[in-house]
């Protein structure tokens, strides 16, 4: 992709780095994304009927059971390009943070270090009633709990008999406090942002950008489709992160040779 020089030339003087990501950077990898259709036994099921306390209390089983599907197809997947260009860029940059809406685990396992997880985490659970997490020195793994009881779907919380629930944020819910502080003061503190693959629709993620904005950074969006963000970044780069990181992060720190990222 062509990519102004001006923000090659900015990237080069090593810029302190935000960088957003949402469920679009995943769709690389065969994840879907939360707004565009929903795929299989889930086709009929808007995620806010899902990613809610209220549908948990409703259906826990069925909310159960679609966060045991997404949890298998991000086992089965891999990191994309995308990914591995965001961790390629932290390398090269010395002040780089990067926040993902994200629950998949994929930045870490492309080799992203530093990663706030706003929206949680797929890989853990917790009680839905005392919140005690499950993989403390003391209590047996969630898996453990829910090999030994199959019938029980949710699995049951050791220390109080409710339902475990993931992990995760849904609607209504606070973010984790310190995670959304760093992410908040990264977003007021750094001269550029880089927002990908979100529809910028969910607060308060979706205020980063315009924070970042208003302290005067430059903004770059990376999507292959418009959002409310877009008349208002510095920069829009319409096209997939699998492809258009991978040509930001060559142009603007050509590679060794050999090394180079491919997309
Ligand atoms: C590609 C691509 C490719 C495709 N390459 N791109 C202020 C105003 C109005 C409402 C609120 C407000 N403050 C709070 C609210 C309420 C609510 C909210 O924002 N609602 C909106 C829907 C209006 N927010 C909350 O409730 C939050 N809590 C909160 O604010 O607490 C304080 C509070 C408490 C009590 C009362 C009031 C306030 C919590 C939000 C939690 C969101 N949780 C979820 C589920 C997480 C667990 C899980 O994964 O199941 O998080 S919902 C879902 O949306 C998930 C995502 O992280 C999040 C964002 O979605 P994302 O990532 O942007 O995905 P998509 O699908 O929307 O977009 C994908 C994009 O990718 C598209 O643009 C594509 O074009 C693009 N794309 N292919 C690059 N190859
Ligand atoms: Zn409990």
């Amino acid at each position: 992709m062509d990519i102004p020089s001006e923000l090659i030339q900015l990237l080069r003087k090593k810029p302190r780095t935000a960088v957003l990501t949402g469920a679009g950077i995943s769709a690389e990898s065969g994840i879907p994304t939360f707004r565009e259709a929903q795929t299989g036994l889930w086709a009929r099921y808007q995620p806010e009927d899902l990613a809610t306390p209220a549908a948990f209390e409703r259906s826990p089983r069925l909310v159960w059971e679609w966060y045991a599907w997404r949890r298998e197809l991000v086992a089965k997947a891999s990191p994309n390009a995308g990914h591995y260009a965001l961790a390629a860029l932290e390398s090269r940059l010395d002040e780089y943070c990067l926040i993902t809406q994200n629950v998949d685990g994929l930045h870490a396992r492309a080799g992203s270090r530093c990663v706030l997880e706003l929206h949680g985490s797929l890989q853990r659970v917790k009680c839905s009633r005392c919140h005690a997490a499950t993989d403390g020195e003391d209590i047996p793994d969630w898996q453990t709990i829910a090999a030994a009881h199959p019938e029980e779907i949710p699995p049951r919380c050791p220390s109080c008999g409710a339902a475990l629930r993931p992990d995760v944020v849904w609607f209504g819910e606070s973010l984790p406090g310190a995670a959304f502080q760093a992410a908040w003061q990264a977003a007021e503190t750094c001269q550029m942002f880089l927002s990908i693959g979100t529809s910028a629709l969910v607060q308060p993620a979706a205020s980063l950008p315009l924070i970042a904005l208003q302290q005067g950074a430059v903004v770059v969006e990376i999507n292959p489709s418009a959002t409310p963000l877009t008349p208002q970044v510095t920069y829009s780069l319409m096209g997939p992160s699998g492809a258009v990181l991978p040509d930001l992060v060559n142009q603007a720190f050509p590679a060794v040779a050999g090394t180079s990222l491919q997309n």
